[in-house]
């Protein structure tokens, strides 16, 4: 499948209703999405899939491809676009077989071997980042500008930058060619998520 550019648009329900979280789901995704993530570290199996099933009824209305982050097993269940795994997750080689061919695999990676590697075995696009530190819960390191644009010159798969980025900071990338850019707290945590996709859409399309 070939990945539209764009924001790549990364979920987080923590400590929110159930409604509001799919109505923010639903009005990025009407803005304009390269790819919805749906990213739970806390649910039960039963849970992450019973959310996945309601974001993937929305993600269809609007053509967005959806992406379960970690869970293969979730990622089959819900019969989802793809799947993102990163270094403590199933190996990408390991994870492609168990997909097939035709899901679309992404894997993390903040180095150019890493990156190369993963291209290898069967990865779609690369996430590269942090780039800023995050106030979304995560365990990573900061990747620098300089390795985000060599990992994007060496590699031939789309690349998406991700970390600390939004609508105010976003100018660090220009002239990168990165495929997009993925955010948690841009739209999440957005007063009107749908005006926040489109400005970061617009402002990732001026770079
Ligand atoms: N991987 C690296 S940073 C990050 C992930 C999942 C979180 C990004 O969240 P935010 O709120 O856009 O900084
Ligand atoms: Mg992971």
């Amino acid at each position: 499948m070939k990945l539209k550019k764009g924001i790549y648009f990364v979920t987080d329900s923590t400590n929110m209703e159930e409604t509001q979280f799919l109505s923010v789901v639903e009005n990025a995704c009407k803005a304009g999405l390269s790819l919805l993530q749906v990213r739970e570290k806390d649910r039960s199996s039963r849970d992450f899939l019973e959310l996945a099933l309601k974001v993937k009824e929305i993600t269809k209305q609007y053509d967005v491809p959806l992406i379960i982050n970690d869970r293969v097993d979730v990622a089959l269940a819900c019969d989802a676009d793809g799947v993102h795994v990163g270094a403590t997750d199933f190996p990408v080689d390991l994870v492609r077989q168990m997909i097939g061919p035709d899901k679309i695999l992404g894997a993390t990676t903040k180095t150019v071997e890493a990156a190369l590697a993963a291209q290898e075995m069967g990865a779609d696009y690369l996430g590269v980042g942090a780039i800023y530190p995050t106030t979304t819960k995560v365990v990573t390191v900061l990747t620098s500008t300089e390795t985000l644009a060599n990992i994007c010159d060496t590699v031939q798969i789309p690349v998406y930058a991700i970390g600390g980025l939004n609508a105010g900071n976003m100018d660090v990338l220009a002239g990168i060619p990165i495929h997009g850019m993925a955010v948690v707290s841009a739209i999440m945590k957005a007063k009107n998520p749908y005006a926040a996709t489109l400005d970061l859409t617009e402002k990732l399309n001026a770079l």
